[in-house]
């Protein structure tokens, strides 16, 4: 059974997962309009990624004896200046989600529930790779400048990252 801190640290962690996904949804849907194919297909599946750790959340709450709150959630940004913009959006979110993440893991060690410390183990390294891509991406970016040829280049590789399958990221 889950106590009520534990409780309550995940299901804010769940929000967290739902924000993520809308912010990635609404960044597919700008970079489609766009004409950025490319960026969109990888937004549009990052989006789902993060539902499902939404779900993996919701999931373990339930199973464990406590109540998931699925929440209400705000209306993300509808416009971007740019496509680096978007990526350093990105990281910003990523580096925030971490924070939140440990938070929850100091939670667990503060309750001494090692359960739910171990299922937190998962998130704490998809954090690590996220963030990582996410500097990558921009990083690449940051080379591309103003370049369309440049632009076209790295919007077919965005293509290809959301093609491949999970094992060859
Ligand atoms: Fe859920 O991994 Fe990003 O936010």
């Amino acid at each position: 059974m889950l106590n009520k801190k534990i409780e309550k640290a995940l299901n804010d962690q769940i929000k967290v997962e739902a924000e993520s996904s809308q912010a990635y949804l609404a960044m597919a849907s700008w970079a489609e309009r766009a004409g950025l194919s490319g960026t969109a297909a990888f937004l549009y599946k990052h989006s789902d990624e993060e539902r499902q750790h939404m779900l993996k959340l919701v999931k373990f709450v339930n199973d464990r004896g406590g109540q998931a709150v699925i929440p209400e959630l705000k209306q993300p940004a509808k416009d971007y200046k740019t496509l680096q913009n978007v990526f350093a959006l990105l990281l910003e979110h990523e580096t925030n989600v971490t924070n939140e993440i440990n938070s929850v893991v100091d939670v667990c060690l503060k309750e001494k529930d090692y359960t739910t410390h171990n299922f937190m183990q998962w998130y704490v390294s998809e954090q690590i790779e996220e963030e990582t891509l996410a500097r990558n991406i921009l990083d690449k970016l940051k080379l591309v400048g103003n370049d369309n040829g440049a632009m076209y280049m790295f919007d077919r590789d965005l293509l290809a990252v959301a093609a491949a399958p999970e094992s060859e990221k």
